[in-house]
């Protein structure tokens, strides 16, 4: 990978002075200008149309942005990842989460050994696991099928299992399905509080098998268990999907009963594999094959496909624009249909955690802006909520809008109304309300002058407000796998450009080491030798 500063490239100068130009331009005036905008700035594969062209870019622009991908390496840096080149070089490991989804005759090498065959064994694990327990040939200890499925884990071995459950839940079948992830014992209590031991089944997920709160709440189901069940029913009712054998079999999971995980597939990125064990029980094997089928196609498309029509590409450069030429300080995701709702808080971790970095790849503090913050709701809900400050705030906010020609109960009266909502808004984003309208749509109402005068300012909408609309045919398993890989390249690229390392994570690690030190010292009273504030609110806790 070629390790430079992105502001000493010639793109990135072509770039500030293109910013200066379209700074102050109106999107609607760059509309009326070019008839074939529309068109040009739209991207279509397979089942995806995104359109780009309600973003304060021009065809110029654009072409500086593949340049700046260019000039960073972005073409070496994809071929390396998918070489299996170990890229993320602080923990020295490759990242190919690609080869998870890939056919089962592709090759993907991690130091000259073709790891395909271990991934295929995994998945024929899976696959035999989750039709037994669907079918009940696999039953619990007193021979009655499993009904509950609880999946302990937390971070990337909880938000994607939990965010896909819930984006797939129309295709569920009979297994309830349950995630466990904070240490807060009211969490693991609550839904503890209404399972049958006989008839629940437990996925510890722990890529580690260290963390704290994953075998916190794995020691708490096993005691819960075992007040009813005999202790030899735990190998029944317990699995694990880790890369730490000697420790989950140490736990009490018999040898069989363990999923792999490996090195080279980072947490947030892993809900192709085992880790995603919960999604197979929960929809069954061929929904969750198809799900890595539609992500692998997203994969061939970025890896194949030239940047000008290269959707994770152009995306991510557009993010780039934003945050590093407009200083916007967020993006927003908002997907209308709710099987979406989260979306926003898996790509939160996803693309906070692998951005959110400020040393860049030669070990220097970097001197631009990095990671976006990123947050959003599913429309319509959030119109209702925060959307005011889009449209009418001081900061700029470059929204995905995500939805779908068809909705999956085919309503039509609803997923029409949830869609002209879904094109009024990035509409309106873009065209505003002059104060002529606003004065119009008043007087229309009998309103006097007067009225209308004081008014006029609070109702004038500026617009020109970025979106980007990605209409997608219809909520498959393989579209969802396409739309979550494609957030997946986006960071990558991003990752590249920005010279960080998008795949490690050394807050959490640290985050990790922060609270076990704290809880020694809990039950000693005493002498605490932290900042003033920390030791007044532990002795306050511990009064
Ligand atoms: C993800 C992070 C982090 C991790 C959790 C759980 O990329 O590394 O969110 O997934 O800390 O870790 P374990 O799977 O090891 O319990």
């Amino acid at each position: 990978m070629k390790n430079i500063d992105p502001t000493t490239t010639e793109a990135w100068k072509k770039l500030s002075k293109q910013f200066q130009e379209i700074e102050n331009r109106e999107m609607k005036d760059l509309f009326l200008e070019d008839k074939d905008r529309a068109a040009d700035l739209t991207l279509q594969w397979k089942d995806f149309y995104v359109d780009l062209s309600k973003n304060r870019i021009t065809k110029d622009i654009q072409n500086s942005l593949v340049n700046l991908a260019e000039e960073c390496g972005l073409k070496e840096a994809i071929e390396a990842q998918f070489g299996g080149e170990a890229i993320n070089q602080t923990e020295n490991r490759p990242v190919l989460h690609t080869a998870l989804r890939a056919p089962e005759n592709s090759e993907f090498f991690v130091e000259g050994e073709n790891v395909i065959p271990e991934v295929n064994k995994a998945k024929s694990k899976i696959r035999k696991f989750s039709a037994e327990i669907i079918s009940g040939a696999t039953k619990g200890y007193t021979g009655m099928p499993f009904t509950d499925v609880v999946n302990i884990g937390i971070g990337g071995s909880d938000l994607g299992p939990v965010m896909v459950t819930k984006a797939l839940e129309f295709y569920k079948n009979h297994l309830n399905l349950h995630y466990i992830s904070n240490v807060d014992g009211d969490h693991v209590h609550e839904i503890l509080k209404d399972l049958k031991p006989e008839t629940t089944l437990f996925v510890i997920v722990s890529k580690t098998f260290t963390t704290q709160e994953t075998l916190s709440n794995a020691n708490t189901a096993r005691d819960w268990f075992k007040k009813t069940a005999p202790v030899d029913a735990v190998s029944k009712h317990f699995v694990a999907v880790s890369s730490n054998i000697s420790q989950v079999e140490e736990f009490g999971i018999d040898s069989n009963n363990i999923f792999p995980m490996w090195d080279w597939v980072g947490g947030r990125f892993s809900l192709w594999s085992a880790v995603g064990l919960s999604i197979s029980l929960g929809v069954g094997y061929p929904q969750f094959e198809e799900l890595l089928d539609g992500a692998h196609q997203m994969d061939q498309h970025f890896k194949n496909e030239t940047f000008e029509k290269n959707i994770p590409v152009q995306i991510a450069l557009l993010s780039i624009w934003y945050n590093n030429f407009f200083k916007a300080e967020s993006e927003a995701v908002i997907p209308y249909t709710q099987y979406l709702q989260k979306l926003p808080s898996y790509l939160q971790q996803a693309i906070m955690e692998s951005n959110g970095k400020s040393v860049d790849r030669n070990g220097k503090k970097v001197t631009y802006q990095t990671g976006n913050i990123i947050w959003g709701e599913p429309g319509t809900n959030s119109q209702h909520a925060f959307f005011q400050l889009i449209h009418q705030g001081t900061k700029l906010i470059p929204a995905d809008f995500i939805g779908f020609k068809h909705s999956l109960f085919k309503d039509k009266d609803h997923h029409d109304k949830l869609m002209a909502n879904y094109f009024a808004q990035t509409e309106a984003l873009l065209m505003g309300k002059t104060s002529d309208e606003v004065k119009q749509e008043l007087k229309d109402k009998h309103m006097p002058d007067s009225e209308i005068e004081k008014l006029l300012p609070f109702k004038t909408f500026d617009g020109n407000k970025p979106t980007t609309s990605l209409l997608l045919e219809r909520l498959t398993p393989a579209c969802l796998g396409k739309l979550v890989a494609m957030y997946e390249h986006k960071i990558f690229v991003q990752g590249v450009i920005w010279n960080i390392f998008s795949y490690d994570q050394w807050g959490v690690e640290l985050g990790k080491q922060l609270a076990s030190k704290i809880l020694t010292e809990i039950d000693k009273p005493g002498i605490r030798e932290h900042d003033t504030s920390t030791n007044n609110l532990l002795n306050f806790y511990l009064d």
